[in-house]
């Protein structure tokens, strides 16, 4: 039986972006006047908010937003632009698209996301509709990449097993298009009013699946093939997890409820992972996904958006309760949920064969960040290898890349574009680092309370210092940092988790499940570098000596009394 810890509230009145969305007629607003107004770089509240939902933030650059209000200067304004991209795949004609749209109109840098898409940052206002129409140009887009609907649906891009993995694609494909919003405004803004190639307008602009105000909160699914937990399934809204018998696929297991968000010191916020409800058949998962998200359309909390995921939702009235209105809305019951096991949830680097004989290889990006670095010219040999390669290039959940589908006659010749270009596996660093995730935090984020992107390798190289001491270079052990509580790095699953409280200052987490199928626990609050690498030291050399055979770090911590183990979000504060 599922404790229930909220109020299942809807009794208060519906929060600013509820009116905001209500009254935008279809996520227009007044964008398409305040993008093309010259007075302002920016773009006013409201309309910010909107501009999410077209899968773009207005920020500032934090690293002068002090010295500029000094000077009484307007905050240095600039967007961000996320693109979606299904279970993370491009072709290189899209990768390439997104190279020259960062070098022209953003900071000439790319980031890989934790949900495989790409962002792009620091692209001025009047640069805008260019960037998006080249965006759609290249057969993406940027719609619900951001805002309150279905976020990029992940997927798993398991090279070694491609067959199996093109047919969960394609599920997660179907997923992406279905849950797609209806809404014309975004062709009218950013396109002229024209379509885009596979747009599935109608006639009549409604949102049959979302309605005009959309759902309560943004909202995640992602899909995973066992025995790699690679988009951390149980983190999702929605998951589900692909059943194999085989080698064939036979359906899905389907989980609910996850999500890492929390809020510091607020204990009605919290992390939690999404729980196992039963098994559907591959052509019943588009019903399934569209039917859970209108029940979170129907009984999400509209009122207070700190308790608007999905997870507070079921979490407010029980998983039996969701489960008996699923079958309702499907007309249909679930199966029992089906064995499966996960064993880790990283990403395997360097070269692979996939059954199709075709090769895959997957390069370590530190933290996303594809950029040229004096040394390592990442960024212009990505660059040079998208000219000869005829495949795909693959965004994992863990933000790294992976060449794609290359045939063994075009072998040879990117692998000498790698050796070229120094292209890493990340094998010079520890199996921790290559195991490691950073949020992109400052100084883009408006949210971010400390540093994470460019403060956790400087923080790595310490910590190697000690796990060489400790002989536990090649131990693999998961670390995330987040630069705030609301978790972009899912650090709630990291083995060793890092979430910022202040510049300088983070909390430090142990104890998540090796697979990530544990949440981890509160260590040390509020320590700075020093503290934590006093606080490491000792439990990194223990494990060493003490742990058993095959023992993750994350069980050790358990196992050794260091925290107490987490079964359920509900807990995560006790
Ligand atoms: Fe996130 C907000 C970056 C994945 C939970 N996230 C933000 C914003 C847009 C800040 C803002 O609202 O002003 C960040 C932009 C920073 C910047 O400058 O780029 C941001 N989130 C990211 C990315 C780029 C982090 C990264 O390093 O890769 C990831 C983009 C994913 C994508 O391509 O769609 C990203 N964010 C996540 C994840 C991980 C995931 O989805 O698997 C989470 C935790 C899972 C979850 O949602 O529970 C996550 N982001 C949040 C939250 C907390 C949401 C909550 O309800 O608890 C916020 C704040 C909010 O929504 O109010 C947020
Ligand atoms: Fe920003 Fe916080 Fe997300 Fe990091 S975790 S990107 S600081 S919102």
């Amino acid at each position: 039986m599922s404790k229930t810890k909220l109020s299942p509230t809807q009794d208060g009145p519906p929060s600013d972006v509820e009116r905001i969305k209500a009254e935008s007629n279809y996520l227009r607003g007044t964008l398409a006047e305040t993008i093309s107004d010259p007075l302002s770089a920016g773009i006013p509240d409201d309309d910010n908010r909107l501009m999410k939902f077209h899968g773009s933030y207005l920020q500032d650059d934090r690293d002068v937003r002090n010295e500029r209000q000094r000077q009484k200067l307007e905050p240095a304004y600039q967007f961000m632009v996320r693109v979606r991209a299904p279970g993370g795949i491009v072709t290189s004609d899209q990768y390439i698209a997104m190279h020259n749209i960062a070098k022209k109109y953003a900071n000439g840098t790319l980031r890989l996301t934790t949900r495989q898409s790409f962002q792009m940052h620091g692209i001025l206002k009047w640069n805008m509709k260019q960037s998006i129409r080249e965006i759609n140009d290249s057969l993406l887009d940027t719609l619900a990449a951001c805002g309150d609907v279905n976020r990029n649906v992940m997927c798993n891009p398991n090279p070694y097993q491609s067959e199996v993995h093109g047919e969960v694609y394609e599920w997660a494909k179907r997923i992406s298009e279905h849950l797609s919003p209806r809404t014309r405004a975004y062709h009218e803004i950013w396109l002229d009013g024209e379509k885009v190639a596979d747009s599935t307008e109608s006639d009549v602009e409604t949102e049959p699946i979302y309605s005009p105000v959309y759902l309560p909160r943004k909202f995640k699914i992602g899909v995973a093939v066992p025995p790699s937990n690679d988009v951390d399934v149980f983190s999702q809204d929605l998951g589900f997890i692909a059943i194999l018998q085989d080698g064939h696929l036979q359906g899905f297991n389907v989980t609910v409820g996850g999500g890492m968000g929390m809020t510091h010191g607020d204990t009605d916020t919290y992390p939690q992972l999404g729980r196992v409800i039963g098994f559907c058949s591959p052509d019943q998962v588009v019903d399934v996904a569209e039917k859970i998200v209108t029940i979170q359309r129907d009984y999400g909390n509209r009122s207070v958006r700190k308790n608007a995921r999905f997870k507070y939702t079921i979490d407010a009235r029980g998983i039996e309760w969701l489960i008996n209105e699923l079958h309702d809305r499907l007309g249909w019951e679930l199966q029992p949920a089906r064995l499966f096991e996960f064993e880790h949830n990283g990403d395997r680097y360097g070269w692979v064969k996939g059954i199709n004989n075709k090769w895959h290889f997957t390069l370590f990006i530190e933290n996303g960040r594809i950029k040229d670095h004096e040394e390592y010219k990442l960024m212009t040999g990505l660059l040079e290898i998208t000219k000869i390669h005829q495949g795909d290039f693959r965004l994992t959940p863990n933000q790294n890349l992976i060449i794609g589908n290359i045939a063994e006659e075009n072998k040879a010749q990117v692998e000498q574009l790698i050796k070229a270009y120094g292209l890493t596996t990340g094998k010079q660093h520890s199996a921790l680092r290559r195991n490691s995730m950073a949020c992109v935090s400052l100084p883009t984020c408006g949210l971010a309370m400390a540093e994470s992107e460019r403060y956790l390798p400087s923080l790595l190289d310490k910590i190697e210092g000690i796990l060489d001491e400790a002989g536990l270079r090649e131990e693999e052990i998961v670390v995330r940092m987040s630069g705030c509580p609301n978790g972009c790095s899912r650090p709630a699953l990291g083995e060793i988790g890092f979430i910022g409280k202040a510049p300088g200052k983070y909390n430090l987490y142990l104890g998540a499940g090796f697979s990530g199928n544990r949440l981890n626990k509160l260590y040390r609050e509020n320590i700075g570098e020093k503290e934590i690498l006093e606080e490491l030291k000792p439990i990194i050399h223990h494990y060493a000596k003490e742990r058993q055979e095959n023992e993750h770090f994350g069980d050790f911590v358990i196992r050794t009394g260091y925290v107490k183990e987490v079964h359920s979000g509900l807990d995560f504060h006790d």
